[in-house]
């Protein structure tokens, strides 16, 4: 019912509406619309209301709620079913939960804040309170799960080209970066559940430090990572970039689920890599080999090659990559 009323004052931005109207079109008594108006307010909705005229919605807030971010959502299946939570440990870890009951492909787990959001390889990813965008896409694609890697490259594609779109010039580092101004702004974390040969489901989890300040960084990771505030200097609007990734992500993931096509995707990560021509050092374990990036072939792998002129195909998996100075 709330979101009913929502829907209606949005409709009716010009005006008043009143509690009279509002009590006859839902058949509810005009106390309780009062209440479900202060809930509203509550959540951050500014709601003028003003005796035998009655209400008006003056502001919604940035909340990512699926009532907010419909108004940008242009997707047939991606993000249909959102779950908003307000606090969460990890969305990833919440979306593993409930991944098996589902059975459409595309639901949407947001939170305003994770407690413990994870990075790749258990490290931690900081995701303070309506300053990021910490999310998960639940899929259940039925492709090989030695395919799934391809996925965090579709994923990439979509979030880079949603920056663009907003003329914010960000760039990929394979295979689960996004950086603007050469340092993270995006991770990726893609996990799975799989059998031999049929996938289950995948998890992709995407956090964007969209309106971090610089001291919600850590000293260390300052020297890395960035938010989208910091770099252009104004607040952006989080449910308008949900909106557009989302928007870019549903026709990638289909041409590769329908078509087995990651053309476009891969186009997106070649053109905007900041990798490739460059020299990195290419960590795995222990180890940090120095090499320069050639290419990122077709099947989403970085084609880089050695000192000693050996050519290597890497797969993401348990690779890092790193400027030989810098982080790129
Ligand atoms: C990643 O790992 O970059 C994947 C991050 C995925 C986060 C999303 S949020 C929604 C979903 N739910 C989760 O629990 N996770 C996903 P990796 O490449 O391993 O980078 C992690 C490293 O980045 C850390 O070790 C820090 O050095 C640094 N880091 C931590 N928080 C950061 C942040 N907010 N922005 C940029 N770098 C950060």
């Amino acid at each position: 019912m709330k979101d009913e009323i929502l829907r209606l004052l949005k409709e009716n931005t010009e005006g008043f509406i009143s509690g009279q109207e509002i009590s006859e079109r839902f058949g509810v008594s005009r106390t309780s619309i009062w209440k479900y108006i202060n809930q509203l307010k509550l959540e951050g909705y500014e709601i003028e209301s003003v005796s035998k005229r009655g209400y008006k919605l003056i502001k919604c807030p940035d909340l990512l709620t699926y009532e907010e971010i419909q108004e940008e959502l242009h997707t047939e299946f991606i993000g249909r079913k959102i779950i908003h939570l307000n606090s969460i440990d990890s969305t990833n870890s919440k979306a593993k939960d409930i991944a098996l009951e589902l059975e459409e492909d595309g639901v949407v787990i947001i939170a305003e804040e994770q407690t413990r959001g994870k990075g790749r390889l258990g490290r931690n990813f900081i995701s303070p309170r309506e300053k990021g965008i910490w999310m998960s896409i639940i899929l259940k694609p039925d492709i090989n799960p030695l395919k799934v890697s391809l996925v965090t490259q579709i994923a990439a594609a979509a979030i880079n080209k949603a920056f663009r779109e907003m003329k914010i010039e960000t760039f990929i580092k394979w295979p689960n970066d996004i950086l603007l101004n050469r340092k993270k702004i995006c991770g990726i974390l893609t996990e799975m559940n799989a059998e031999l040969t049929k996938v289950n489901f995948i998890v992709i989890g995407i956090g964007i430090n969209a309106n971090l300040d610089e001291d919600d960084f850590s000293e260390e990771i300052r020297e890395t990572a960035t938010s989208i505030k910091i770099e252009i200097d104004k607040k952006i609007s989080r449910k308008k970039v949900v909106g557009k990734i989302l928007n870019n992500f549903e026709p990638l993931y289909k041409d590769f689920i329908e078509e087995d096509n990651i053309e476009e995707a891969m186009k997106i990560c070649r053109e905007n890599s900041i990798l490739i021509g460059n020299e990195v050092r290419v960590i795995r374990k222990d180890e940090s080999i120095k090499a320069h990036v050639i290419d990122i072939n077709k099947n989403g792998e970085l084609v880089v090659e050695y000192e000693t002129g050996q050519v290597e195909n890497l797969i993401s998996g348990e690779i890092s990559i790193r400027g030989l100075k810098s982080y790129v």
